[in-house]
């Protein structure tokens, strides 16, 4: 044996080889050979053909048969699946089936007789990424799509193999377009030279089936067509968005169309103008129609000084249900507020009749620990999914309104703000690319468990060196059962320690990160204050968004109005979301509002410390640049719970003036320590 192979050998068994988490959930080599037989060439045949060859898994050789046919059982890209076919209607469909054979043979689950037809039509990736390479709300380092600097526009090697890997990953989990910039948008983003660059983009894309899309400022044809106005029933301004979509198409033609965050948070939009959003909405509509393009119009619309904040988005726009082009899509996020740990859902799934609507899912953790805290969210969008609208009766359920079962959408849709980056693992946290991975599992099939991606990631992702099947069984009882156990529990301990009981948006400042219960200085906006939210005084605590309060609970199909508006059937998980709750209120459990509190924020710390030992013992079976980065980041989720529980029940103790339970632990901080904490 040479040296360096010995040296190898040392290295492997002691498991220290290097791995920075670049390769995701796409890590396995091939352990056999395959025949692959395709009777068409085509660039994304060839990648379908390569991943099998790349991937296959078996100690004989295989034999797959590849092929384009129509098949009534199969809709948009699905397709079927044997021991030694993939069939499918699309070729994206093929390459969907490659990759569902491929994570079966590597996770072990079986094969014969699948078939299986995307939740969704368009499944899309949300970069809020700005020109000048920052993200907002991103955790993971800059963009992989813009760059500032003399070389912002040269597009390198460099690039477009990041772009290959990007679009690889997206395709592996059926993910088939990509909103390429931040809905608050630059103008900028429409002139030629920027254009250029997203065909460049378009180019390296479209072999894995990924359309790119772009957010547009509404304001454009003022800021940067020399127009006077920017109204939408001016003649000037639809003929300026008439060319400027013959432009893009002229350079992509498969561009998927525009994503707009208009007459929100300071952007521009129809209303500057006297218009509705379904003027403004419309006029794109018109404009990308001809080439199928499409519109998603955000509902995330509040103003300063209007009524309850989570209104406002459903008062807007079910007066305007029906005024909507059909290649308009209503997006809202799965809350009626902004991405908390917990919402109720956003009435306007089932709200809207006549219009189709989309939800937009967060990726990035904004309100959930960021690129420090382990949170796994698919618990939290199979909640949302699984939400019963009751437009129709029982059993109407969110995943169903969404995938057009309810009434058929012309298009089904589902967004997730991506948590990527240029950081080496592309998401900060480790256990953040599962959250990646999953939205994209669950916008394929919204009916699947969070268990279920949960042990298919953790598979894919840390490699079981113990090949045989003696090992194979340790490494189940000993990593995969007990990571899986962690990241199950991991949303739900999240809540807990930050906003339990329904309390929501109690962040500090604007970075949302840490607590700020108190956070309230003058001159700021009331509904971008911590105290506009939980209402605490020395009487309890919670938003009055009963009958005789804000009546939210009224925006919702029936019986949902009068289940949330009774303290006694609302489910205790939105308690405070609805009500304002007196501290000494008993609750089905029998404690105290305020001992419950109290409970959960322990609990939530207890949590994190048990997800700590947990995976203290995980040394042996990943590797160690993994495991130490996990464990540090534990430490400081850990120690940052501990603040928010410290923070929020000390605060509140002003108003409740009651003491902590005994089997509490006692806090650590003082409060005045923590008010002065204001970044995180
Ligand atoms: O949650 C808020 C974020 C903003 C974001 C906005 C939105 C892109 O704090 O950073 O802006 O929502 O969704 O438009």
């Amino acid at each position: 044996m040479t040296r360096t192979l010995l040296l190898l050998t040392l290295l492997l068994c002691l498991n220290i080889t290097a791995e920075d988490g670049h390769q995701l959930w796409l890590r396995a080599q091939n352990t056999g050979q395959v025949t692959v037989k395709c009777k068409t060439g085509s660039p994304t045949l060839d990648i379908a053909a390569q991943e099998l060859h790349q991937g296959w898994q078996g100690k004989d050789g295989g034999h797959i048969k590849l092929k384009i046919k129509q098949d009534k059982r199969i809709t948009g890209d699905g397709f079927r699946l044997t021991r030694n076919r993939i069939y499918a209607q699309t070729e994206p469909g093929i390459l969907y089936g490659v990759y569902e054979l491929l994570r079966r043979q590597q996770t072990g689950a079986p094969i014969d007789r699948v078939t299986q037809n995307p939740s969704y039509d368009l499944r899309l990736l949300n970069h809020w990424d700005n020109l000048d390479g920052s993200i907002e709300r991103g955790y993971a380092g800059s963009s992989i799509f813009w760059r500032k600097g003399k070389d912002a526009f040269t597009v390198t090697a460099q690039d477009r193999n990041l772009w290959t890997e990007y679009a690889r990953a997206n395709a592996s989990v059926g993910i088939n377009g990509t909103v390429l910039n931040n809905v608050n948008a630059s103008p900028q983003m429409l002139s030629p030279k920027v254009l250029k660059r997203v065909q460049e983009i378009a180019d390296v894309l479209r072999p894995y089936g990924i359309k790119p899309y772009l957010a547009v400022k509404f304001s454009s044809p003022s800021l940067i067509g020399g127009l006077k106005t920017s109204d939408p029933l001016d003649p000037d301004v639809i003929r300026w968005w008439q060319e400027k979509v013959s432009e893009i198409y002229a350079l992509i033609p498969d561009f998927g169309g525009f994503l707009v965050k208009a007459n929100s948070e300071g952007q521009p939009g129809p209303q500057d103008f006297g218009r509705t959003h379904a003027d403004g909405a419309n006029m794109l509509a018109d404009a990308l129609k001809p080439y199928g393009g499409i519109v998603m119009w955000r509902a995330f619309v509040y103003k300063p000084s209007g009524d309850d904040r989570v209104k406002q988005a459903y008062n807007e726009f079910v007066p305007l249900d029906g005024k909507f082009r059909d290649n308009v899509i209503i997006q809202s996020k799965n809350g009626p507020l902004d991405f908390q740990p917990r919402e109720p859902f956003s009435p306007l799934f089932g709200g809207m009749k006549e219009t189709a609507v989309m939800p937009e899912l967060q990726i990035t953790q904004e309100y959930l620990g960021q690129n420090v805290h382990l949170v796994f969210l698919a618990p939290m969008w199979e909640e949302f999914f699984n939400s019963e609208t009751y437009m129709e009766g029982p059993g109407s359920t969110i995943a169903r309104y969404t995938g057009g079962d309810i009434i058929p959408f012309q298009h089904t849709l589902i967004a997730g703000v991506s948590n990527i980056g240029s950081d080496p693992n592309w998401c900060g946290h480790p256990f953040a690319q599962a959250n990646w991975y999953a939205f994209g599992r669950m916008a394929w099939n919204n009916a699947l468990s969070s268990e279920q991606i949960a042990d298919e990631w953790i598979k894919l992702t840390f490699k079981n060196s113990w090949g045989n099947d003696a090992g194979k069984e340790i490494f189940n009882e000993k990593f995969i059962l007990p990571v899986k156990e962690m990241m199950l529990k991991s949303r739900e301990t999240a809540v807990n320690y930050m906003m339990p009981l329904g309390l929501h948006h109690i962040f500090a400042a604007n970075h949302h990160y840490g607590p700020g219960p108190w956070w309230a200085p003058a001159g700021v906006r009331k509904d971008w204050t911590p105290p506009y939210y939980h209402q605490a005084d020395d009487k309890g605590i919670g938003f009055d968004r009963t009958r005789t309060g804000s009546d939210a609970v009224s925006l919702y199909h029936k019986p949902l109005p009068s289940v949330f508006n009774d303290l006694k059937t609302c489910p205790e998980k939105y308690l405070l979301w609805f009500h304002h709750v007196p501290w000494d209120y008993k609750l089905h459990i029998g404690n105290t509002l305020w001992n419950e509190l109290c409970y959960r924020y322990d609990r939530g710390v207890k949590e994190v410390d048990k997800f700590q030992k947990t995976w203290n013992n995980m040394g042996l079976y990943v590797d160690s640049e993994r495991f130490y980065q996990v464990q540090g980041k534990l430490r400081e989720q850990y120690d940052n719970a501990r603040i928010w529980k410290d923070a929020c029940l000390l605060y509140f103790q002003q108003f409740s003036g009651m003491p902590l339970p005994d089997n509490v632990e006692p806090p650590v901080y003082r409060l005045n320590e923590l008010m002065q904490i204001d970044k995180k």
